[in-house]
This record gives structure tokens, C-alpha cells and sequence, in this order.
């Protein structure tokens, strides 16, 4: 293994706090689930970890919240730099930390986050207020932007680095602090991120990184000293964070599960539709909140196309994500494999037909067989709920209109695709799918300056692009009597 990695992985991980390592009374194991094998002990944070991160934050945000916005910039801008100087590192200890191929921490995941600490470097000189044309004679009214407080942001462990990128980069832009937790699973890149907001010369207390499970997760929810969570997570966690957040009515964003709906028309070209759908379906080993993973399908080609999804599927190689020949690793954890795996026997015992997959894979580590199941029903379990593993459901379908029904016959809202070579049904059924985010002939587009986020159970709020300056930004209105 590569040095920095392995000398990281040794240490003794405390939280991070006021630009100090801090060692907490209880920890606990991270595992590398392409092997089972404890990867690094880390802390888990108690209340009073919680509390002193809160003060940290504090302190740091008078700071940081007075700094000139070009000076912010400049130092988010080094910050970009220095993850991508340290891709190859940060990509590994996602790898091993994660399970998902290196190719995509390397290309994909490190790589965006460092875009994404540029793209709101740039918005910390653009973001301002605007003057208003109030009536009133002699009245100047104008508003201000200014930052949210303190912000508590608990990420998941599909793209550890990435997700905590999406929230730490326009709060710290907008002059935020920001205490990350990062999930349970997978704290190591959050933690050797602390260190490199340090480098980048982010003040202390601007940066907190506490790791713990969901129970530190609630004392961030509830403290009052936190402004503001910023969430993704579960639907059920993301609820909890909502009560639990009404103490001191703390702004609360929050992206959630998805259901998503991958619609193929007849008149689609067939090839590309199945790479899409094979992307949508099994990148991060299916574990991520846009996957495709209802796939409706026109009747005329729904038996062509199943079985081109189904021999894609069979086709995929799984293994360690270290190895160059992998295209699919590991689930996070055996719980995550095995609730994937609940699924699948619960929508076979439905009625769901298993055309691909469909059982664990290998004598070690936590891996799961790309599956397809077909269903003529949309209630199927495994077609309704989020299964957050490599498992797609086909289903066929007659006419556009009941293409739209279907899609959105969902307590989710967060994103879907169209295939079709007809502009005006792309156009119809983009408008008529009700999600935050439509793609057509093509899935899984992402940018930092795209805005992203749920309707319906989905979420609040929208994060990248500029709408995400909103989550992190108190807008004050100002009134001068001129006369
Ligand atoms: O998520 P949790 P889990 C979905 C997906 C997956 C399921 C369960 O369907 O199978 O959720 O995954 C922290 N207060 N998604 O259990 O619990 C937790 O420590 C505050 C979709 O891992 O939502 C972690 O940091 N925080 C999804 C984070 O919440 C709490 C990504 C997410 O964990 C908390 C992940 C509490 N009470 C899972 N309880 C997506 N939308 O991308 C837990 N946490």
C-alpha cells in the first residue's frame, strides 16, 4: 500500500476541533468492506466533543465571517489545489474506506471535489445583495447577504469526500463555519480533508471534523449553538433531523432517497439506452440516491431491451477497487449487502421475475451481483422502495402518458431519465416528470454549477450551482431614509 496511506491508517484518529486533534473516551472500527478487515479505529464523539466543536465553530466564524471574500476565495482555491496534488492519496483511502473502484474515487469523486471548491471560490466575489425598487419616496432599500452562523453537515458514506465537498465548499465561500460529521462507515477521507484545510490556511475553528454514528448525529441536530444542518441521508434520518432541529428553528436542508425512473421509449436508440441505464443501475454499486432503478420500458421493445440490460449486467466484473480490472466493488457494509439482498427475495416473492444476479458474490467482503428483476407491477417492493444497491426493476409500459404516471407514482422526487429521438416527447415528458432533476438520452450528469436536489419526500433545498448560496445565506433587507 502507498505510504501516506498506510501511515494515515495507523494513527490514532481523534476529531478535529478549533485546528486541534482531540481524542475522544470511546471509539470504533472502520472496516474495508472488499475484505471485512478493520481498516482504522476512530473516535466517536460524544456530547461534550459536540459541545466544544460548537465553540470552536463559533469562534471561528467571527473570523472567517470578517475575512475579505477574495481572501476567502484565495484560500478555497488553495484548498482545491492541494486535494488535487493529493488525488492519488485521498482516492485510495476512499477506495479502501468506500469499497468503489479506484478508477472513479480517482477520476470521479476526488477530482469534483477539488472542481467544486473552484467553482464557489468564485462565488465568494460574485454573491452579493441587490437594491430593491421600493416605492416609498427617499427610501434606499438593498440587501445583504450574510452568512448563515455555524453549519452542521452529516453526509453519508456513498461519496464520503464528495458530498461533504457539496456542503463544505458554498458555506465556507459564504463565510460560514462548518462542523462535518462524516458517516460512520467511512470517516477517513473527512478526517485527512481537516488536515488540508489547515494547510490551505482555512483559520482555526472554520473546519470541524467530529466523527461518530447517528447518535452524534443528533446531538448536532439538536445543540443551539448549531445555525444550520445541512443533511443527505436517509428519508427516515432526514425526518428525525426536522424534529429534532426545532429547539432553536435551525435552517435545515436536506437531500434524501430516490426512487428514480429510467424511461425508455420505443423510438429510443436502444444501445445507448442500455449503457445508460447500465450506468444508472450499478455506478457506486448502485449505491447512490439518483440511481436509475425503475427502469419503464415502451412495450414494443421491452423484451430486446431486457436482455440487453440482463447480459450487461451478467457481464460486469466485481472485485477489490483497488484492482484495474474491477468494475463494481463492494457493498459499504455486510448490513447494507444484506439489506440489498432483502429486497430482492421480497420483490421475488411478490411476483418479480430475477432475470440477472440476485445473490452475494465471493467467500470474502461485502459483495452483491448486479441483478434485474422485471415486474409488470409498479407496486413490487423492490420497485417502490429505495434499494440502494446494484438491483433494477423492468417494467413495461404502453403509452407516454402512462410512462408519466408511472415515474411519478413515487413518494420520491429526485431525478429520472428520458429516452427517446423525439424532441417534442423529451420536451413533454421532461415537464411532466416531477423531480429535481430530468436527464434525457443521457444519466448521471452532474456540475458544480447545475443546481441538485428532491421534490416530494426527496428533500429541501437545492444544492450546487448558485441556488446553493440560498442554504448558507441570511438575506438582510436594509432601508436608508435619504431625506
Ligand atoms: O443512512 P442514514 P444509512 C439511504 C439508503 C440506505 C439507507 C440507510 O436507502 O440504504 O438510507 O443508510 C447520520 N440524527 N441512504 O443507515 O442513517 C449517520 O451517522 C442525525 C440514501 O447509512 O441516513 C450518517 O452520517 N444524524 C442516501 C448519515 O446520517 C444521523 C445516502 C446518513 O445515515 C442520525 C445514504 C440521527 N438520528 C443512505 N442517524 C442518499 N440520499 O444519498 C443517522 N445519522
Amino acid at each position: 500500500m502507498n505510504n501516506p496511506v498506510s501511515a494515515f491508517l495507523e494513527r490514532e484518529h481523534g476529531v478535529y476541533i478549533g485546528g486541534e486533534w482531540v481524542s475522544g473516551r470511546d471509539t470504533f472500527e472502520t472496516l474495508n468492506p472488499a475484505t471485512g478487515e478493520v481498516l482504522a479505529r476512530v473516535t466517536q464523539a460524544d456530547e461534550g466533543l459536540v459541545d466544544q466543536a460548537v465553540a470552536a465553530a463559533r469562534a471561528g466564524q467571527a473570523v472567517w465571517g470578517a475575512t475579505p471574500p477574495a481572501a476567502r476565495a484565495r484560500v478555497l482555491n488553495k484548498l482545491a489545489d492541494l486535494i488535487s496534488s493529493n488525488r492519488d492519496e485521498l482516492a485510495l483511502l476512499e477506495t479502501l474506506d468506500n469499497g468503489k473502484p479506484l478508477r472513479e474515487s480517482k477520476g470521479g469523486d476526488v477530482p469534483l471535489a477539488a472542481e467544486h471548491f473552484r467553482y464557489y471560490a468564485g462565488w465568494a466575489t460574485k454573491a452579493g445583495g441587490q437594491t430593491n425598487p421600493v416605492s416609498a419616496p427617499g427610501m434606499l432599500n438593498y440587501t445583504l447577504r450574510e452568512p448563515v452562523g455555524v453549519v452542521a453537515a452529516i453526509v453519508p458514506w456513498n461519496f464520503p469526500l464528495l458530498i461533504a465537498t457539496w456542503k463544505l465548499a458554498p458555506a465556507l465561500a459564504m463565510g460560514n463555519a462548518v462542523i462535518l460529521k462524516p458517516a460512520e462507515q467511512t470517516p477517513l477521507t473527512a478526517l485527512r480533508l481537516a488536515e488540508l484545510a489547515r494547510e490551505a490556511g482555512l483559520p482555526e475553528g472554520v473546519v470541524n471534523v467530529i466523527t461518530g454514528d447517528g447518535r452524534t448525529g443528533a446531538a448536532l441536530v439538536a445543540h443551539r449553538g448549531i445555525d444550520k444542518v445541512s443533511f443527505t441521508g436517509s428519508t427516515e434520518v432526514g425526518k428525525k433531523i426536522v424534529v429534532g432541529a426545532t429547539g432553536n428553528l435551525k435552517r435545515v436542508s436536506l437531500e434524501l432517497g430516490g426512487k428514480s425512473a429510467n424511461i425508455v421509449f420505443a423510438d429510443a436508440n436502444l444501445k445507448r439506452a442500455v449503457r445508460g441505464a447500465v450506468m444508472g443501475l450499478y455506478y457506486n454499486q448502485g449505491q447512490i440516491c439518483i440511481a436509475g432503478s425503475r427502469i419503464l420500458v415502451e412495450r414494443p421493445v421491452y423484451e430486446q431491451f431486457t436482455e440487453l440490460l440482463a447480459g450487461a449486467a451478467r457481464g460486469i466484473t466485481l472485485g477489490d477497487g483497488r484492482e484495474d480490472t474491477t468494475q463494481m466493488g463492494p457493498l459499504v457494509s455486510a448490513e447494507q449487502r444484506d439489506r440489498v439482498h432483502g429486497y430482492v427475495t421480497q420483490g421475488q416473492a411478490a411476483g418479480a421475475q430475477l432475470i440477472a444476479g440476485g445473490a452475494l458474490h465471493g467467500e470474502r467482503g461485502f459483495f452483491y451481483q448486479p441483478t434485474v428483476l422485471t415486474s409488470s407491477d409498479g407496486q413490487n417492493i423492490a420497485a417502490r422502495e429505495e434499494i440502494f444497491g446494484p438491483v433494477g426493476v423492468v417494467i413495461p409500459f404502453d403509452s407516454e402518458e402512462e410512462a408519466v404516471a408511472l415515474a411519478n407514482d413515487s413518494e420520491y422526487g429526485l431525478a429520472g431519465g428520458v429516452w427517446t429521438e423525439h424532441l417534442g416527447r423529451a420536451h413533454r415528458v421532461a415537464a411532466g416528470i416531477r423531480t429535481g432533476t430530468v436527464w434525457v438520452n443521457t444519466y448521471n450528469a452532474f456540475d458544480a454549477a447545475s443546481p441538485f436536489g428532491g421534490y416530494k419526500q426527496s428533500g429541501w433545498g437545492r444544492e450546487m450551482g448558485e441556488q446553493a448560496l440560498d442554504l448558507y445565506t441570511e438575506i438582510k433587507s436594509v432601508w436608508i431614509n435619504t431625506k
